[in-house]
């Protein structure tokens, strides 16, 4: 079966190997993967890095990074003769799951907070056909609920407890080490659910023990600070951030990601929502990168180290933007921006521009 001209580049052809596809998994792909390591130009200097790199999982096919676990959770429930798959989310994984269950042909359904979840991501999964139920309560509440409701009925679950959907995310971790040619000193990404970096982590090793690379990066999670349950230790019952995707009290990989923290020598810290802000911004208007508020927790968790003092002058990190800007455009129109006033006519253009 071939869906793609470059099908060398699809994750689960191109890791194989390193995944759970049998010669039953149908290899289904939307584009997954492949995702551009771009070299920053200012912010490196900002921060006072060596290197630094952002890997773009935004330009993943539904706009996040949730499509590498997902093309492999669904494509194993479909080998394992499922008809239906489900999900709780914050948002960018009921886009991921819409997508590939529609692709499969399955129904799919999608729970979320009510209220809470960004319009570009409610606009995917209705686009993609997903039955949407809103739930009154947290991304939290969401999850028990689906959870028990996959005892009872016979339905996928493809949140990241499903560990397909670890074993597809850990192939960012693989192309990293691929396209770097070595591991970077400092990984940063935001921390939600926590299942990415127990991917990455994941990866990682898998890589280290294969003797690909000589050593491992430091991982170093970022919370937003009014839902932070792993750096505050205590399960926050009325999680909030204007990072919405990343507005969980109670992360199912709990446990996993406090391992990842402290088997790479690395952090798990919190950042406030101005501190996203700015870093969102900045993304934009220094890098050319327009990813939304979440993702910019990894970039606004190195200028806070920096700020505290740390020197990373010799080393190079790679931060996770795991979202497209255009997933939250409500938050956008919050940026101050320069909006001239002009009629259609030349003279008046060139008085609103100043350009005399
Ligand atoms: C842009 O979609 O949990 O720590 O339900 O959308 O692996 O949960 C999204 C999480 C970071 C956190 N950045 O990743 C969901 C959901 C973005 C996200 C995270 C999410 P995890």
């Amino acid at each position: 079966m071939s869906f793609l001209q470059s099908d060398h580049s699809f994750i689960l052809n191109r890791y194989k190997n390193m995944l759970p596809v049998t010669a039953d998994t149908p290899l289904v792909t939307l584009g997954e993967g492949a995702t551009p390591l771009i070299k920053s130009t200012r912010l490196v200097e900002m921060i006072g890095l060596r290197e630094l790199y952002f890997k773009a999982e935004f330009m993943n096919p539904t706009g996040s990074f949730k499509d590498r676990g997902m093309v492999l959770a669904v494509a194993k429930a479909v080998e394992s003769g499922s008809r239906a798959v489900i999900c709780a989310s914050t948002g960018n994984t009921s886009a991921s799951a819409a997508a590939y269950g529609s692709k499969h042909g399955l129904e799919v359904i999608v729970v979320v907070p009510e209220g809470r979840i960004a319009q570009g991501k409610l606009v995917q999964a209705i686009a993609y056909g997903a039955k949407i139920v809103s739930l009154d309560g947290s991304f939290d509440d969401a999850l028990t609920t689906v959870r028990e409701l996959c005892q009872k009925h016979p339905v996928a679950l493809v949140n990241s407890v499903n560990s397909d959907r670890i074993e597809g995310q850990k192939t960012a971790a693989f192309e990293i080490i691929d396209d770097l040619g070595k591991c970077p000193d400092i990984l940063a990404l935001p921390v939600g659910n926590a299942g990415n970096i127990t991917a990455y982590w994941k990866g990682f090793k898998e890589y280290f023990n294969l003797k690909r690379v000589e050593f491992v990066p430091e991982l170093w999670g970022f919370q937003a600070t009014g839902a932070s349950p792993i750096v505050q230790n205590v399960v926050v019952k009325n999680p909030e951030t204007i990072a919405t995707a990343i507005r969980i009290g109670n992360p199912a990989s709990w446990s996993q990601a406090i391992e990842a923290r402290d088997a790479s020598n690395g952090k798990i810290e919190s950042v406030t929502d101005n501190e996203i802000m700015d870093a969102y911004s900045l993304l934009a208007k220094e890098e050319g990168i327009f990813c939304e508020p979440a993702s910019a927790a990894s970039v606004a968790g190195l200028l806070k180290n920096k700020l505290s003092g740390i020197d990373f002058s010799d080393k190079t990190a790679v931060c996770v933007l795991t979202g497209h800007g255009l997933k939250d455009p409500d938050v956008a129109l919050q940026l101050k921006t320069t909006q001239l006033e002009s009629s259609s006519n030349i003279n008046s253009l060139e008085k609103a521009l100043d350009w005399h």
